[in-house]
């Protein structure tokens, strides 16, 4: 904590001192361990005891030893002993604690006599809940917590919480915005560097516990025995953090390593070949955790092929790695260029009829909306909608759609929205989360996946900020039931300073961000409209691209008289894939959230909101206000300078620049094109966009980052 002697003696240094020689870089993430004030300091343990000789054990002792001598500082810390213990320990089992609800990740913290002396007990079922147990003190304690009468239980609510990796063998991240990968796999199996156990760290902090390596958009060779060898290094370096290994299997893999003529799902030797690729896999990697596949999607080989349905195609690959204990989580991301309907509509029309036909190890992964990870899309119609099929959901931490690493964008509140939401399938209550975490439906194979946003630059994510959707994604895996806020306070309290006069503002800062991207990009329910390919910047004129849905005028179907995407039972009946409840609430435009507006419907420009204004006016209005918080954030985060580290206080203040330059000219791009079809005046007061239409749809990023697709 800062007094306010200490805060102005910061003040004071901050202007007087030289910068630090070492500074702060944001490479230690969450688990910096900054020094304790005093008192606090004094309390900490004086000693560790680990009960027990595990990798897992010797991970969770060396992380609390590192940190405690980092946050003692030059004190000592005089509190009683941490002690790590599994349940089974005598000791711990003759305590008779609530370990019932914790399952075998979860874990309990609690001051406790043992073998009669004091200690704070950290326990779980098993080794990997006492290594989430000693994380999770961690975090209480840097996020300002004290010891004294410590009390901590918690066990995930959702079973598989995996992070999916983009990236490819060459080095390059897919929608990648900080650096190239971190999987160096010109240097695997033989070199497995600090990066990679630092990465571990970092996760089961969060209680992620898998990682999909490579690319959706695979390559088979990530399946020859060269590449094998390579993912069974990190799995080594990963297992005492209980964190799997994943890979994303390329559907035509038989043809391509193994030399057949068809990939044909229901053809015995294309089963044969997988089978027995699927051992040869566990052989290298005991515990593998399975195959993540697009299929049949934006190119990619798939059992439509053959027509033969997802399911075909899923059930193959599960029955592969059933008998050694591994899942497929089979994207639902599909859509093609043969069916002329609304893309928003063809995931589900073509998963729902499938329920109850994916074998019992199979999940189906759909993405939060119906398109495609935009800054707001009502949630995935499919959820809800395959009672008896487990569906994963998959988030995207890299913001691809929305500003890259540039742009601070704090996603967790448009996560928390999703969870949230009601899908209204078993009556109120029946929301995303419920689905997601199996209670609604009774299943017990669960799990959440996010699109990561890690890369070998030193701060891990592109930004300090960026950093945060990371964690925000591993804590709401871990427990969707924590408020957006309260992750982002914890952030901020870990990555700067738990001192309210940081974290109060940072926190303001966060939670109105995604809604500023929302409100400069593409308010009032718009979407994809972003630049081709990259997504970087506003292109909502584009209208010649040979597919139909890559074109953001197929999105906002605007012209002279109204603007927006009728998915009504006039225009596209995408309604009619919600509950009868929502499907009756969006079918009416007085009725939809004004979030979604012209996500549902189609509009004339006068048409009345409820503040009054008509809709081009308040479409304006919207780019201002996003605009305007762009600016706040910046004030506010100049404010901070005496708080913050001069780098990554340096970075972020650039970054917000930019951010304004670029919400500035979204706003002005949009506008001088929607006047272009409307031929409507600036409403009343507003500014008329600097520059002619021609202008911004002459600027070209050909070299953006991350469009390596
Ligand atoms: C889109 C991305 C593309 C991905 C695709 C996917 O632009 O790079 O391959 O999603 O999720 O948003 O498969």
């Amino acid at each position: 904590m800062f007094t306010p002697l200490r805060r102005w003696l910061l003040v004071l240094a901050a202007i007087l001192l030289p910068a630090p020689a070492l500074a702060e870089d944001g490479h230690d993430l969450w688990l910096r361990y900054r020094p304790l004030a005093a008192e606090g300091a004094a309390a900490l343990p004086a000693a560790v005891e680990r009960r027990g000789d595990t990798p897992t054990l010797r991970a969770a002792e060396a992380e609390l030893i590192r940190a405690f001598a980092a946050m003692a500082g030059e004190t000592q810390g005089r509190g009683a002993r941490v002690v790590l213990a599994a349940a089974a320990d005598p000791q711990v089992a003759a305590l008779g604690l609530p370990l019932g609800d914790l399952g075998t990740e979860g874990y309990l913290i609690r001051q406790v006599r043992l073998g009669d002396a004091p200690a704070t007990l950290v326990t779980g079922n098993s080794d990997i809940g006492v290594l989430h147990g000693a994380f999770a003190l961690l975090r209480h304690l840097g996020s300002g917590g004290a010891l004294a009468g410590v009390d901590l239980a918690s066990a995930p609510r959702i079973g598989l919480r995996v992070l999916n990796h983009w990236d490819n063998l060459d080095g390059s991240v897919e929608r990648g915005y900080s650096g190239e990968s971190i999987w160096d796999w010109w240097t695997l199996p033989e070199y497995t560097g600090p990066r990679y156990t630092d990465y571990a760290r970092a996760n089961a902090a969060l209680g992620i516990n898998g990682t999909v390596l490579n690319n959706v958009n695979a390559k088979a060779d990530s399946l020859t025995a060269p590449y094998i060898a390579k993912a069974a290094a990190l799995a080594e370096v990963f297992r005492p953090y209980g964190i799997k290994v994943y890979l994303s299997a390329r559907f035509s893999a038989p043809v391509e390593l193994g030399g057949l003529d068809t990939a044909d799902p229901l053809d015995p030797q294309v089963q044969a070949w997988w089978d027995a690729k699927a051992a040869e896999i566990y052989r290298a990697i005991p515990d593998f955790g399975g195959f993540l596949v697009k299929a049949n999607s934006e190119g990619q080989p798939g059992p439509r092929d053959y027509d033969r349905s997802h399911a075909d195609g899923a059930n193959m690959l599960a029955r592969a790695v059933a008998p050694h204990g591994g899942i497929v989580m089979w994207r639902a991301f599909v859509y093609a260029d043969t069916d002329p309907d609304d893309r928003g509509k063809q995931a589900y029309t073509e998963f729902k009829p499938l329920d109850g036909q994916f074998a019992d190890n199979v999940l189906v992964q759909v993405k939060n909306g119906a398109i495609d990870f935009q800054p707001r899309e009502p949630f995935h119609p499919l959820f809800g909608a395959m009672p008896q099929t487990p569906l994963m959901l998959e988030l995207q931490i890299t913001k691809e759609y929305l500003g890259f690493n540039t742009h601070l964008a704090y996603l967790g509140t448009m996560w928390e929205e999703v969870l949230d939401a009601d899908t209204m399938v078993r009556g109120a209550g029946s929301t995303v989360a419920r689905v997601v975490d199996g209670s609604l439906e009774g299943h017990q194979l669960t799990g959440i996946a996010g699109v990561a946003n890690i890369g070998a630059d030193r701060n891990w994510s592109g930004s300090t900020f960026d950093q945060a959707n990371w964690y925000a994604f591993g804590r709401l895996a871990w427990d969707h039931t924590l408020p957006a806020e309260a992750i982002a306070r914890e952030w901020a309290a870990l990555t700067f300073t738990p001192d309210p006069a940081l974290t109060g503002p940072v926190v303001s800062m966060m939670m109105g961000s995604r809604q500023a991207v929302v409100d400069y990009m593409t308010p009032l329910g718009l979407a994809h409209l972003m630049g081709t390919g990259h997504h970087y910047g506003p292109a909502p004129w584009i209208a010649d691209l040979a597919r139909p849905e890559w074109n953001p005028a197929y999105y906002h179907k605007a012209d002279r008289q109204g603007i927006g995407f009728d998915r009504t039972s006039t225009g596209s009946n995408a309604v009619a894939q919600y509950a009868a409840p929502l499907a009756a609430r969006f079918a009416d435009p007085a009725t939809t959230p004004e979030a979604d507006l012209l996500w549902f419907h189609h509009l004339p420009w006068d048409y009345r909101m409820q503040s009054g204004r008509p809709l081009w006016a308040e479409l304006v209005h919207r780019y201002d206000r996003g605009i305007g918080n762009v600016a706040e954030m910046r004030r506010q985060w100049h404010a901070l300078a005496p708080l913050v580290d001069a780098e990554r206080h340096e970075q972020t203040a650039a970054f917000l620049a930019i951010q304004q330059r670029d919400a500035q000219w979204w706003r002005d791009a949009s506008i001088a094109y929607w006047r272009s079809l409307n031929g409507l005046p600036m409403p009343g007061g507003a500014a008329a966009p600097p520059r002619d239409l021609d202008y911004y749809q002459s600027l070209s990023f050909p070299y953006a980052p991350g469009n390596t697709g």
